[in-house]
């Protein structure tokens, strides 16, 4: 069945109608987009594919196979393919560590008044995260505690001694494994400096020991920058608590100016939410003939947005040159991160101002406005009013009509507020409803959309089969707008889909069995989730023994691999799509991922890209964590199952 359904996808290249809508029209007009480039690469390299090739130092470039078993320098497979695993991490961490770090820039520049635009939103967690990092708050302004705080975050990255303080979150077993094998995370650059150091030739060859830095790396990752990121932005521009937003292209609107932001920091995308509704420009827009000024998401920046102001979302990794091909845009400001420099040249056929704001990221021939923290709201002004001056350029329209309603916004603090209401905040029905075996456990879908897979196809598939089986699922990164353009976070639809236990749940709770929870640094929400259910108690001491798991079989990025890598150490099982892990060309390096490591830490890596398949192995995975705790008995014993659940009340 699923050879019959992929093929038939693939053909599409998308799961999404809005998108097969856009693809015909940019084939129509000759224009390429990344499926077109991927077909032009093919075939690709398979030393590539299976990691086993070197470029390290100039004795190589190095390929390795029967013929060459060694590199010039002597190395193996094992070491080139950890290697590779290991800058890939490297790299990942980079990317979520240096978004983190401009967000405490901005953080730390709002509390010492150099930043007069933003304001801290959420005084509440400002002031439980001082408690959690040893600030004083007591009779001491807001911007005094913040500043403290901005200034501690900003020394996880750089700090010459000592961990990374989110780390002391973890439940104290896995702290005590981290310990265990010398892997606790210090800062975050030097974690990213010593990968690079032991991956260059000629230093670290044993690829266990490597793996092991790769942990610690990723670790650095999870459970500090993606972590500080996510907690410093919550504090910054509001924790997201649920509300209904609207995801596909047809959320652009024909008679308004429409402005996309794409990229992944809030702290350009919001001083554009907050210049749109400025009223001068709005008669500016009214002016040129516009209805109104609208903006639009794409990629993580989208998560971030529809999760905080309930904007609307266009697309997700891939939309992002369909979204162009619409005619619709007038301006698409861009940052840092998954940003395609395929855009450069759509736009060009289009009327869409493209504007690079990161000075990290520039892309050539494209108009750059650097995005200042001190002025930001004036430069977010001048990008609406570019938007509007670009208005009257636009040639032909076509706007898909496909969108969906979604329920979006489930941070950890708003899961905890929805399932024991306010005064009785706790994930106690959430672990209940797991140890009664209502809900089987929990699935984390997440990730990208990769050209090589018919879009959103795994994502929203994996969804479908295990909310039917009773597996709550929580989804970040371009694999929840996936789900929320296929309606699986619309509790309306999705709970027609969902199994008769999960069901019960969330109707009781009142939300859908898929939860939006946020972008791809986000996903740190879910290691602290997983740690509150272990701290609720009676599903064991530890992250591993849960029955949680996660997948992204549609992954891109190195920041993917990162955010597998730091789960796995955490004690999750995590799947990839077959050839988007590369590490298949050695044996032992794929045998201790996807096996041995399992004994160290609790957690492994599984590669499987049919999503029904897929699915079977997560809910495999799941019911042995359920026996392992013990929690299936239970189930078996159902008309006994109140004085069981009572009875089974855990400290
Ligand atoms: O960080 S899911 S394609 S957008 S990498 Fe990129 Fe992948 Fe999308 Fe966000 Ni995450
Ligand atoms: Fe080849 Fe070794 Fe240099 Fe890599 S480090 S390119 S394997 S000689």
């Amino acid at each position: 069945m699923l050879e019959e359904l992929l093929i038939m996808e693939l053909k599409k290249r998308s799961s999404d109608k809005a998108a097969q809508e856009m693809i015909e029209r940019m084939a129509d007009a000759g224009q390429q987009n990344a499926w077109d480039r991927l077909d032009a690469q093919l075939p690709q390299c398979g030393f590539g594919k299976q990691g086993v090739c070197c470029r390290i130092c100039t004795m190589g470039p190095c390929r390795i196979s029967k013929k060459a078993p060694l590199g010039v320098c002597g190395a193996n497979a094992d070491t080139i393919v950890a290697r590779n695993f290991l800058r890939a991490i490297a790299a990942g961490t980079s990317a979520h560590s240096d978004h983190a770090r401009a967000v405490a820039e901005v953080f730390l520049a709002t509390a010492r008044g150099e930043a007069p635009d933003y304001q801290f939103k959420d005084t509440v967690k400002l002031k439980r995260i001082a408690a959690e990092l040893g600030v004083e708050t007591e009779d001491r302004p807001v911007n005094e505690i913040a500043a403290k705080i901005g200034e501690i975050a900003l020394g996880e990255f750089g700090k010459a001694e000592g961990t990374q303080l989110m780390a002391r979150r973890a439940p104290k077993p896995r702290q005590e494994i981290w310990k265990k094998f010398d892997i606790t995370p210090r800062a975050v650059d030097r974690e990213v400096v010593e990968a690079l150091h032991r991956t260059t030739m000629g230093v670290d060859q044993d690829y266990k020991s490597i793996i092991m830095h790769a942990s610690r790396t990723a670790l650095a990752d999870g459970w500090g920058g993606s972590m500080l990121a996510t907690e410093l932005q919550d504090i910054l521009f509001g924790t997201p608590y649920p509300g209904r937003g609207e995801v596909n292209l047809g959320v652009l609107k024909e008679d308004e100016v429409n402005i996309i932001v794409h990229g992944h920091e809030p702290i350009l995308s919001e001083m554009i939410v907050a210049a749109a509704s400025n009223k001068e420009l709005l008669a500016e827009a009214k002016k040129v003939g516009a209805k109104g000024i609208n903006v639009a998401g794409i990629c993580c920046t989208a998560n971030e947005l529809l999760m905080r102001h309930g904007i609307p979302i266009a697309g997700n990794f891939l939309s992002q040159e369909l979204a162009i091909a619409t005619g619709a845009i007038e301006l698409m400001a861009v940052d840092v991160q998954c940003v395609m420099q395929g855009l450069a040249e759509v736009a060009k056929c289009f009327h869409t101002k493209l504007i690079t704001t990161s000075d990290k990221a520039k892309l050539t021939g494209v108009e750059h406005i650097a995005m200042e923290p001190k002025t930001a709201l004036n430069t977010a002004k001048e990008l609406v009013k570019m938007a509007i001056g670009n208005y009257k350029n636009r040639g032909r329209v076509t706007i898909p009509t496909e969108k969906q309603s979604a329920v979006v916004g489930f941070s950890h603090e708003s899961i905890n507020y929805i399932l024991g209401g306010r005064f009785r905040a706790s994930y106690r029905p959430l672990n209940d409803n797991i140890i009664n075996g209502r809900i089987r456990g929990i699935a984390a879908i997440v990730g990208c959309t990769n050209p090589k897979v018919p879009q959103d196809f795994t994502h929203t598939t994996l969804a479908e089969q295990l909310i039917k089986r009773d597996v709550l699922v929580v989804t970040t990164g371009c694999a929840t707008i996936a789900c929320s353009k296929r309606g699986l976070t619309n509790p309306k639809e999705a709970l027609e889909l969902a199994g008769p236990g999960l069901r019960e749940v969330c109707e009781a709770v009142g939300m859908p069995p898929v939860l939006t929870c946020g972008s791809c640094v986000d996903n740190s929400r879910l290691l602290v989730a997983c740690t509150e259910i272990v701290r609720e108690g009676g599903l064991g001491e530890d992250i591993s023994e849960i029955p949680v798991v996660g997948a992204c079989l549609e992954s891109i990025t190195e920041k993917a691999i990162a955010i597998g890598q730091y789960f796995v150490a955490s004690g999750v099982l995590i799947i990839f799509g077959r050839e988007l892990l590369p590490v298949s060309g050695s044996e032992n390096v794929s045998n201790y991922l996807f096996g041995g490591i399992e004994k160290d830490f609790g957690g492994r890596w599984a590669v499987e890209s049919d999503p029904f398949k897929a699915a079977e192995i997560m809910l495999a995975h799941i019911e042995g964590k359920r026996d392992a705790l013990g929690i299936n008995k239970v189930r078996e014993r159902k008309l006994y199952d109140m004085a069981d659940r009572r009875a089974l009340t855990v400290e």
